[in-house]
């Protein structure tokens, strides 16, 4: 997640008259003072939050957020209301300039008056601090006093979810997670709700959903991501059935499935987002070639700073830029949970400061494989960054945000394959037969397949409340409704529209981050990834001799090449034109993620099949 201010592209501290701008001044304007100041501030911004939120408790750097988020905006309206409020992408005929001026329309945030965007940042920063401070009394101990033996989210809240296979351990750790986050932000989420859409109103949007979807640049968008989950949608369902069976199996009389909802509490994860924990109970030939490398990791006594290394090594394999200042803690980077006693939004993100030089991610890195794939996201974004970093400053974006969360993914796509894992030594005594890659086609699905109806859902439900379109005294039965249509979840026990506030125990939600652009990503990584493999001649896809999701395009510098070509553009194109150097289309299609996943779709069903079938009785 990248930090970084929508400033309006025009200000000058020089200019002083009101007439428009010709042309060339205008472009003259942009790569001078404009460049310099709009930089200066996203550093000056960046800096502020990332020191905050690696010191979370400290009222003293939340305060600077806020101060520095109040001037630097008191700059934007200043200059945009004296010159540049009645500029139109039509006044100018060059197109970078034209497509400069289409966000110059925007003064974000910045557009509410003193108080309320003061009052919007507060709310934020204590919704996103009451997330990240979180804790919960152990389920052994659970009247403790949590300052004392309280558990955080990371790692160990989250190690719970993903180990534990007791049934009333899991609903305790789920249900008190959302006690000690969603039901505090609860009562601050209705401040936030109006003061963001107060702020996209005097945008010109009629709420702050329809504000997040200008970055998509697509009239049709809500459309075409319900068109995708229908393309999607029977792979999905055939996993879910697949799981749910299994689950029963694990958990028997105490999980009830007689509905066809399996509770959200048993997929190994606190959002039932991705099911990659649980893949020792669902794997499907678990007595084939096993993918374990977590134990490989300790076994070669793999340390934090090894595991960016070696990704950092994959991304040069490639040809790309060396990203070693990004993870460098003496540079200021976060690597580690800090053990000083700061709390830290533990949540991973990767920040560009705008001057070209500083990059750092933040991360609680934990030696495991998940952790490992999250390091391949997260340089993802600093990667684009850097490509992109001698563009104008309204083009340092992605081609739309969807694109920014799929860079590192696509690497990891090519990273998780046996093929590649072997090669890094991470992978031992496998064999590659039919049952193996099943298997491993089930981990990735697990990842994958799992995520996608929440990657859509909660963005859909937040386009519901921005619009008003569902009252507030029904925001969390509504979130239900939709995790029960999309996911085919359920909550494991009641929930109150009184009481609880379960989207507000997710953290893009009290961190005003959007969602639906992880969607998009997993399906756009697929087409990324597909087209690499091609490049890198790893994959025949008219012969199709070896299938797609045994494709590594490491040390490919053709694929290196063609990735590069992409994400140089920064948002200087509309998206449907990056998409087109990296994948030969200006169409997302989830073509490519059905063809990846093909044999494990039809082994799915096949299994579907024979266990609904009904028994003969004699
Ligand atoms: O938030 C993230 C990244 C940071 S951009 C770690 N992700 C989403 C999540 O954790 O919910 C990556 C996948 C989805
Ligand atoms: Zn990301």
């Amino acid at each position: 997640m990248a930090y970084k201010l929508l400033l309006p592209l025009f200000l000058s501290l020089f200019i002083c008259s009101q007439a428009k701008l010709t042309e060339d001044e205008l472009k003259r304007f942009l790569e001078t003072k404009y460049e310099k100041e709009a930089s200066q501030n996203c550093y000056k911004a960046n800096v502020a939050e990332f020191d905050y939120e690696t010191d979370i408790n400290n009222k003293t750097k939340e305060e600077l957020t806020t101060t520095t988020v109040l001037e630097i905006a008191d700059w934007v309206k200043n200059i945009w209301s004296k010159y540049f409020k009645d500029i139109e992408p039509n006044d100018y005929s060059d197109p970078s300039l034209k497509r400069q001026v289409r966000t110059a329309h925007l003064l974000g945030d910045a557009a509410l008056d003193k108080e309320k965007l003061a009052q919007l940042t507060n709310t934020t920063n204590t919704m996103t601090g009451i997330y990240g401070t979180g804790k919960i009394c152990p389920y052994k101990k659970q009247q403790c006093d949590v300052t004392k033996d309280g558990l955080g989210l990371e790692p160990d809240i989250e190690n719970v979810m993903a180990k534990s296979t007791d049934y009333d351990e899991l609903v305790y750790t789920w249900k008190s997670w959302r006690d000690a986050t969603g039901v505090k932000i609860k009562k601050l989420y209705p401040t936030y709700v109006t003061l963001a859409n107060e702020a996209a109103k005097a945008n010109n949007f009629s709420d702050r959903g329809a504000y997040w979807r200008f970055a998509y640049e697509d009239d049709g968008f809500v459309q075409n991501m319900d068109d995708i989950w229908t393309q999607v949608e029977p792979l999905y369902n055939e996993l879910h059935k697949y799981v749910g069976r299994k689950l029963k199996q694990r958990y028997g009389d105490k999980l009830n499935v007689s509905d066809g909802l399996i509770p959200a509490h048993v997929f190994g994860n606190m959002w039932a987002q991705s099911w990659g924990n649980i893949a020792d109970l669902v794997v499907p030939f678990p007595n084939v070639s096993k993918m374990d490398v977590d134990s490989a990791l300790v076994e070669q006594k793999y340390t934090v700073l090894d595991l960016f290394k070696t990704a950092d090594e994959f991304y040069q394999s490639l040809g790309l830029l060396p990203m070693g200042m990004c993870y460098n803690e003496s540079a200021g980077a976060m690597i580690n949970k800090p053990t000083d006693g700061r709390e830290v939004v533990c949540h991973a993100s990767a920040w560009d400061f705008c001057d070209g030089e500083t990059y750092r991610l933040k991360m609680c890195t934990e030696v495991n494989y998940e952790d490992f794939i999250t390091i391949h996201h997260e340089m993802g974004h600093i990667q684009y960054y850097l490509q992109y970093k001698n563009q104008p400053y309204a083009f340092r974006e992605g081609a739309n945000p969807g694109f920014h969360e799929a860079i590192g993914d696509t690497m990891a796509l090519s990273v998780a394959t046996p093929n590649h894992l072997k090669k890094i030594n991470l992978l031992k005594n496998y064999t590659e037969t039919y049952e193996a890659s099943i298997n491993s086609l089930m981990h990735m699905a697990l990842e994958k397949i799992a995520f996608l109806p929440f990657g859509l859902l909660i963005d859909k439900w937040r386009w519901d409340v921005f619009s008003g379109s569902v009252p507030e005294n029904k925001w969390n039965s509504h979130w239900w409704d939709y995790r029960k249509k999309y996911q085919k979840v359920k909550a494991p026990i009641e929930r109150s529209d009184e009481t609880d506030f379960d989207p507000g125990a997710k953290f893009h939600v009290p961190g005003d981050s959007q969602y639906i652009a992880y969607f998009l990503a997993h399906i756009l990584q697929f087409q990324f990834y597909k087209s690499l493999c091609i490049a890198a001649q790893e994959y025949d896809p008219v012969n199709k001799t070896v299938p797609l999701h045994n494709c590594d395009f490491y040390k490919s510098v053709a694929a290196g090449d063609k990735l590069r070509a992409g994400l140089q553009l920064g948002s200087s194109k509309h998206w449907s034109e990056t998409l087109e150097i990296l994948t030969g289309t200006k169409k997302v299609s989830a073509e490519p993620l059905l063809e990846y996943f093909e044999p494990l779709y039809k082994f799915l069903k096949t299994e579907n099949e024979k266990a609904e079938k009904p028994r003969v009785r004699r």
